[in-house]
């Protein structure tokens, strides 16, 4: 049985790739971080919260995730953990660059000095872009980070390709490129909206207020991306690898997608908001996810309206029961 270690369990993207990696026959420990309530909604959603092991710590302390990963002995590590909202690292650059950024050396100290010949998964972002439009960017479009958030988790790209050229480690990028699912945190925009449309639905709520709703994005289903995750650890040889679905949507589309679920039109609604406008924008994001399907044999599954209904349709069923 292999054994993976995950930061940033009880994110979206943790519980997911948790129930993956469940599902694989892995044992699954996560590294959780001491807060004043215990939190595990998201895996208790998907009925896993008691299927794996916890261990506390924080990626601040480095000494806290060494001891953690010596005790696990993991065969992978998935470092998913982060200060992972834009919009909040212009309101906290310092503790954003500490966790976003810091923390992936911390991560790959911790294994180097445990066992270098642990596989390492990085979550690195299409944030890393930035200000560069390529009709569709892939693995050597150059970067040009635009937020405090992006900067950080350009540090952590490299030290992730710095370790595994200095020190032959396994470890690799994934570049992906925004997911979303019933999981997402609330104050990313399509959960917002998807949120927003079914408490409007059942009249708890008046108006949704948005920031840049020209913005463009590539946006695909969790549930498909934590698959390219474990692919890439499986792979032969370590590399870092797009993960998108090639289709760009305005946020505008999507809230129209969102309303039109319910019978309602999202004009009706939307406000526009320049208290929500980034102080640095980044306008549009289109990955090209050729080199995953050609060498990893990923390809997403869900469509951006599937993923939009599924996510309304859960927020109504959650806003019916509370
Ligand atoms: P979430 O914000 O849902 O989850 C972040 C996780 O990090 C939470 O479990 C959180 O724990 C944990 N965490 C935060 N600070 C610390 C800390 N100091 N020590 C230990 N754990 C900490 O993010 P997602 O699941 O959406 O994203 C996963 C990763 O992928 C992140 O690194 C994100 O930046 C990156 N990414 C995400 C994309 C997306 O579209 N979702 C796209 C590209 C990259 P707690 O809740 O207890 O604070
Ligand atoms: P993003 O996601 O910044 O791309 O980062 P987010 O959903 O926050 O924003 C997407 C776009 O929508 C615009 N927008 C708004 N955004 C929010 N949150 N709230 C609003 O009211 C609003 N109105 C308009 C934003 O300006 C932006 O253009 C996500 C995170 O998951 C990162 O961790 C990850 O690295 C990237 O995706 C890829």
């Amino acid at each position: 049985m292999k054994t993976a270690f995950l930061t940033g369990i009880t994110g979206q993207d943790g519980a997911y790739l948790a129930k993956w990696l469940l599902e694989k026959g892995y044992r699954v420990v996560g590294l959780v971080p001491r807060r004043s309530t215990v939190d595990r909604w998201r895996l208790e959603y998907l009925n896993i919260a008691d299927d794996v092991e916890y261990r506390e710590g924080d990626l601040l302390d480095v000494s806290s995730l060494t001891r953690a990963i010596k005790a696990c002995k993991p065969d992978e590590v998935y470092h998913l953990a982060a200060q992972s909202f834009v919009g909040s690292s212009w309101e906290q650059p310092i503790l954003t660059a500490q966790v976003t950024g810091l923390g992936v050396l911390h991560v790959l100290e911790a294994i180097r000095e445990t066992d270098p010949g642990i596989k390492m998964y990085q979550a690195s972002s299409s944030e890393l872009y930035g200000l560069i439009q390529e009709p569709r960017q892939t693995e050597e479009t150059p970067f040009y980070p635009r937020s405090p958030y992006a900067v950080s988790k350009l540090f952590g790209y490299w030290m992730t390709k710095n370790y595994r050229e200095s020190f032959r480690m396994y470890c690799c990028n994934g570049i992906l490129f925004n997911h979303e699912s019933p999981l997402r945190g609330l104050e990313f925009v399509t959960r917002k909206v998807t949120h927003a449309v079914a408490r409007i639905a059942a009249n708890q709520q008046k108006e949704l207020r948005l920031g840049n709703i020209h913005a463009k994005r590539d946006w695909g289903f969790a549930g498909d991306y934590v698959e390219a995750m474990w692919l890439m650890l499986q792979a032969e040889k370590p590399d870092d690898f797009v993960i998108a679905t090639g289709k760009t949507t305005t946020v505008e589309e999507m809230c129209r997608i969102a309303f039109d679920y319910v019978g309602l039109n999202y004009q009706d609604y939307v406000v526009i908001d320049p208290q929500l406008y980034r102080p640095a924008e980044v306008d549009v994001l289109l990955g090209n996810p050729e080199k995953a399907k050609r060498e990893l044999g990923w390809e997403p599954k869900t469509k951006l309206e599937q993923l939009i209904h599924m996510m309304v349709e859960a927020d109504l069923q959650r806003v019916a029961k509370a």
